[in-house]
């Protein structure tokens, strides 16, 4: 009997594991049957943007935590397919931070050219998945929500791909209840235009706060004020912003900070991150870890060590995106056709998991990190047919973005790299990011 395969998800980690059983097949391997299920009616994850907060028009809960005017937040040479070249994609070479739309259409580009739609069952979340240690087989149990009908399929692998980056930690501060302004998680928002002229108060000092706060600025908020909790950001920030020590309290109208000082606020976005959360799986399946590097519990950072028949793709915060979840989807096609071997003994498989940990632990700045992060694709790239490229030479990419950024904040998105793919220089954007309002494909693609 073929084997059934259930992915959770068409992100794009989703999308890199069907392109990866697609490729098997293209290059005349048997494959097992694929159903993967994803709860939007389209695919491309946090890529599919949409306008909807809180619940969506079936009652779930919406996905997207993207917004309008986003553009990459690290150069595109740092993402690019190794097996679908921007080049391949446009036409030409492109620009290096590229708007959200212009990836989502070069993420659509290569599974539209592999044909895997026709593997995806859409507007169907996944409500429970169980295992059967006699049968040896997963129950998935789906609810189609365009019949709104509630089946149960067996699998016998399943591979989770529905991203972590949709549910908020938002924690709450005194005064919140008083406060007469808007308060929002960065999950929620949608456009910078709606803080024009305001004054914005920001907690949590990551890319969220860095990105959103960057947004109202160039958009015309009237100040950003970001409260850290750990350590300021840092970076050289326009005149009307400001980092302060952490938010004691609100009242009213105004944020009273841990040094001391307050200042009067319109809004509060809080920019405190994600959990990892999956509503869909029982006590013995469900990945608990925190937003890091190295993940607990995943061995080679796919394979779940308690029962390695379940995997999870693009788990690990990231540096590396598109071509991690890529080399992460080779790695996971070939444990399931039998082409690697996975440990039979749950203490091997957690042996790999801490020494994971201690490999990040071990690291002192960004710049291990991002190291770090580039050996662990290289490991797997080795270990598969996936198209061996540079690294190295985007991990370069990486470390250039930092100084970039460390230089001026507010105009690192002006810059081009080199391609480690194609080789070739991406051109310098027509119109530096702080001035470019209007970021549609079509006017960022007019190079
Ligand atoms: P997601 O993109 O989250 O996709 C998961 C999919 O699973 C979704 O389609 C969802 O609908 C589906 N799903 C969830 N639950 C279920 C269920 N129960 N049943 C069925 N389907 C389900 N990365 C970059 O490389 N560059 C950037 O500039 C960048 N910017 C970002 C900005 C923001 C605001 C955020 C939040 C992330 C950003 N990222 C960026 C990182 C992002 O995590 C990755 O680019 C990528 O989207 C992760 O892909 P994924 O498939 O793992 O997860
Ligand atoms: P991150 O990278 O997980 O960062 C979360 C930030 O929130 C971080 O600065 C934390 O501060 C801060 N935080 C978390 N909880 C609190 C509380 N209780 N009080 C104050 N500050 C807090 O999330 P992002 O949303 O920025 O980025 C997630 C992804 O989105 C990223 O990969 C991008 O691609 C886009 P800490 O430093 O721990 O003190």
């Amino acid at each position: 009997m073929t084997k059934r395969v259930a992915i959770i998800g068409a992100g794009p980690s989703g999308l890199a594991q069907l392109r990866a059983f697609q490729s098997a097949a293209n290059k005349g391997a048997e494959i097992p049957e694929i159903v993967c299920f994803e709860k939007q009616d389209n695919w491309g994850g946090l890529w599919n943007y949409t306008w909807r907060t809180g619940l969506d028009g079936n009652g779930e809960p919406v996905h997207g935590s993207m917004y309008r005017y986003l553009w990459s937040n690290g150069p595109k040479e740092g993402l690019e397919f190794a097996d679908y070249s921007f080049e391949e994609h446009f036409g030409k070479q492109i620009a290096s931070y590229p708007p959200r739309a212009v990836l989502f259409d070069y993420i659509q580009g290569r599974v539209e050219k592999a044909g895997v739609r026709k593997w995806i069952r859409f507007s169907t979340p996944i409500r429970m998945v169980t295992y059967d240690a006699k049968t040896e087989k997963f129950t998935v149990t789906a609810h189609d929500l365009v019949k709104d009908h509630m089946y149960s399929e067996e699998f016998d692998n399943v591979i989770v791909a529905s991203g972590h980056f949709s549910t908020p930690n938002a924690p709450e501060f005194p005064g919140f209840n008083r406060f007469g302004g808007r308060i929002l998680h960065a999950h929620d928002f949608r456009d910078a235009v709606e803080f024009k002229d305001k004054d914005l108060l920001l907690i949590g000092t990551s890319y969220s706060a860095e990105d959103i706060g960057s947004q109202c600025w160039k958009y015309g908020a009237k100040s950003i004020t970001v409260a850290y909790r750990t350590a300021p950001m840092g970076f050289k920030w326009p005149d009307n912003w400001q980092e302060v020590p952490i938010l004691e309290r609100m009242d009213e109208t105004t944020a009273y900070f841990k040094d001391g000082t307050s200042k009067k606020i319109d809004a509060i976005i809080l920019c405190t991150g994600y959990k990892h959360h999956f509503p869909f799986l029982p006590d013995d399946l469900r990945l608990k870890t925190k937003n890091r590097l190295a993940t607990a519990d995943l061995y080679k950072g796919v394979s779940y060590a308690y029962n390695p028949k379940m995997f999870y793709l693009g788990m690990q915060d990231q540096w590396f995106t598109f071509n991690m979840f890529d080399a992460q989807a080779w790695w996971v096609r070939d444990a399931i056709m039998g082409r690697i071997a996975i440990p039979r003994e749950t203490a091997t498989l957690l042996a790999d998991v801490k020494a994971r940990e201690v490999g990040e632990d071990a690291g002192v700045d960004t710049h291990d990190a991002i190291q770090y992060q580039g050996d662990y694709v290289k490991e797997l790239i080795a270990e598969t047919d996936y198209p061996s490229f540079d690294v190295d030479g985007a991990c370069a990419a990486f470390f250039e973005w930092k100084e970039h950024k460390k230089d001026n904040i507010m105009t690192f998105r002006n810059k081009a790299y080199r391609s480690v793919i194609t080789g070739t220089m991406a051109p310098i954007h027509h119109t530096p990011w702080n001035e470019a309002l209007e970021d549609t494909m079509e006017s960022y693609l007019r190079n």
